[in-house]
């Protein structure tokens, strides 16, 4: 049962269908399944098959935007049932997708996630220019430079976000870390990133290891 409301879920983001998406995902967390199998297998799963049918050639733009549509529909469901930390925020991330990208599913998850791990987040969106992950970083106290970048063509921008932060003075100050589909460990390593985290899980146990900070959720 619990199986069939997940593959359900994934049906309904394939047939970028919104309501069902939210119908069944609200269903699901009836059933109590657990929040992490709902979005790996049910919405994560769904959005793997619609991108292999973008790499394909079997949709194009305007399909995946209405099931990127449906993903979110589905996560706003999730939302609140991540964020239910009550304790003290463990320290203030600053995350965004980086300049020339508009793909923000993946970086709407790690945020989700940091967020009921008891991170505090200020989340810029997308197509984020260096200097605004360097004025916020300026102006307030902040642990974690967050990027997330899904295009080849706007990885450098981590480095150009890096280096402003170099020239800024402030780069001792806050530690960076960056994911996204073409980032790599390699790629964090050449642009000086203090952590690279391939997806959401990993990203709040990196974070919380960056500060050094053990046994919490
Ligand atoms: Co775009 N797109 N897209 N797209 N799109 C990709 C990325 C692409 C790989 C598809 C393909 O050709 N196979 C390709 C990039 C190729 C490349 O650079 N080498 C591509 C392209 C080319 C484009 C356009 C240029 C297409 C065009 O216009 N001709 C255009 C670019 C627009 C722009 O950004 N300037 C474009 C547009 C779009 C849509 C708007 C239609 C839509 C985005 C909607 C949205 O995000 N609101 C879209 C989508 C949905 C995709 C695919 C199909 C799916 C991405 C996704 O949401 N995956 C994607 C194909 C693919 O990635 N294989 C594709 C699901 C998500 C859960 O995974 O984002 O990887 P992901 O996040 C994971 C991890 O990566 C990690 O954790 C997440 C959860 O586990 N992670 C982090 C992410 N950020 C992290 C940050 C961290 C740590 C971990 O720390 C800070």
């Amino acid at each position: 049962m619990r199986e069939q409301i997940l593959e359900n879920i994934k049906d309904a983001l394939m047939r970028a269908d919104r309501e069902n998406v939210t119908k069944f995902t609200k269903l699901a967390l009836d059933r109590s399944v657990e929040i992490k199998k709902i979005l790996d297998d049910g919405l994560i799963a769904g959005m793997e098959i619609i991108s292999n049918k973008f790499k394909c050639g079997e949709i194009f733009i305007p399909e995946v935007l209405i099931s990127a549509k449906a993903m979110h529909a589905g996560m706003a469901v999730l939302e609140p049932h991540f964020v239910k930390c009550g304790i003290k925020p463990i320290g203030k991330v600053i995350i965004g997708t980086v300049k020339g990208d508009l793909h923000d599913i993946g970086k709407n998850i790690v945020s989700m996630m940091l967020k009921g791990a008891c991170f505090e987040i200020e989340d810029f969106g997308i197509d984020v220019p260096p200097e605004k992950f360097v004025e916020a970083a300026k102006k307030q106290e902040i642990a974690i430079v967050a990027m997330s970048s899904l295009l080849t063509t706007s990885m450098n921008s981590m480095k150009d976000t890096i280096n402003a932060l170099i020239k800024s003075g402030i780069r001792d100050r806050v530690k960076v870390m960056v994911g996204g589909a073409p980032v790599t460990q390699g790629f964090a390593d050449l642009i000086g990133a203090d952590c690279y985290a391939k997806d959401a899980s990993q990203a709040v146990d990196k974070a919380k290891e960056l500060l050094k900070i053990k046994n919490l959720k």
